[in-house]
């Protein structure tokens, strides 16, 4: 038995994550986070945890001597943060060094949404464009449209910055209004939506954001409007989505986000008007690879400093 920390990997993790703290820490990698067959003497070692996904408060209540979770990505709601914040376990996230990754896949995803660039390479792909002529002129443009963000945070801001070279309108929705910002705050969804015809969403999966995006919302963004989701699929009342899609209620979607990933209902696959991605946004090699050591060099900084490089808001370190 060394005296190195342990630190837990309940699951499968980015391997960089492993191999940058397997020199520094013991390690104990599980399956998954239900841990059943690991005897409580080996769990009590436990001081540290990685994890990409669930780490439920079933798995903390079994670690009692817990300090930290390092949590793979911005979005830390698999994470039962109020069960590690009730047992003084400090949760850290991956914020920033994905922001400029999401943005531009946002960008990506909403030119390919309005274009339909994925149904047009398809049909070089099979030899029509040969064979039958030209593709078909899409129905939509990003042209003169006005632009409502759900969430101007870190990522938010960077996919506004974007935005404004295309000549777009840009508004929002947050809680609190931002004193920073020039752009047009709308204190409602449902107001945000019925000012513009694009609604872009990158919030967090909180109760207050579960089902936010719902038929009124959808119904306000209107007939020519677009929905770009690339925050969390709970934000968005699936059910609802599929319907105004299919009725003509909003015009098309852009998802790389769903209510129950990695499933996609067929419903959504079977529509004309939307490009899907799975889940991808922040999945580039070098991004990746920058999130991976964000969650290796929290760990290491709380063993050596006592002060984690980013702790999330529910699990603040005290600063002397
Ligand atoms: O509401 P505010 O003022 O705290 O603004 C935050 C906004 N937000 C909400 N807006 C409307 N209604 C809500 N219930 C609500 N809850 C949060 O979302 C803020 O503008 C934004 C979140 O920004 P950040 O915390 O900087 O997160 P970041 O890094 O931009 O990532 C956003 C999410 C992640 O949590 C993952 O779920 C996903 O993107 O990858």
């Amino acid at each position: 038995m060394s005296d190195r920390p342990v630190v837990l990997i309940p699951g499968r993790i980015h391997p960089r994550v492993r191999s940058r703290l397997v020199d520094r820490f013991e390690l104990i990698e599980l399956a998954d986070a239900s841990a059943t067959d690991v005897a409580p003497e080996q769990l009590a070692r436990v001081r540290g945890a990685a994890v990409s996904g669930r780490f439920p408060a079933s798995l903390i209540e079994r670690l009692p001597n817990l300090e930290v979770i390092g949590s793979f990505g911005v979005g830390y709601d698999g994470v039962d943060v109020a069960a590690a914040a009730a047992k003084g376990v400090i949760v850290t996230n991956t914020p920033d060094v994905l922001n400029d990754e999401v943005a531009d896949t946002t960008i990506a995803l909403l030119l390919n949404t309005i274009r339909q660039f994925h149904f047009a390479e398809r049909y070089l792909r099979e030899g029509r464009w040969e064979r039958e002529g030209a593709f078909p002129l899409s129905p939509l443009s990003l042209k003169g449209r006005k632009v409502g963000i759900h969430g101007l945070g870190r990522i938010g801001m960077e996919i506004a910055a974007r935005l404004s070279p295309f000549k777009v309108e840009i508004h929002y929705h947050t809680r609190h209004r931002r004193s920073d910002v020039t752009y047009a705050y709308h204190g409602g969804l449902v107001e945000l939506a019925e000012a513009v015809d694009i609604l872009i969403s990158i919030v967090p999966s909180t109760p207050q954001t579960n089902g936010a995006i719902n038929g009124d919302v959808l119904a306000a963004l209107g007939s020519n409007g677009v929905l770009i989701n690339v925050g969390r699929g709970s934000t968005v009342d699936q059910p609802a989505l599929i319907s105004a899609l299919q009725a003509g209620t909003i015009a098309a979607a852009g998802l790389d986000v769903f209510a129950e990933e990695p499933h996609v209902p067929q419903a959504l696959i079977d529509l004309p008007n939307v490009s899907l991605l799975p889940h991808v946004a922040s999945a580039s090699v070098p991004t990746r690879n920058a999130m991976a050591d964000l969650v290796a060099d929290n760990l290491v900084a709380w063993f050596d400093t006592g002060l984690p490089l980013t702790p999330v808001p529910e699990t603040p370190v005290a600063r002397s």
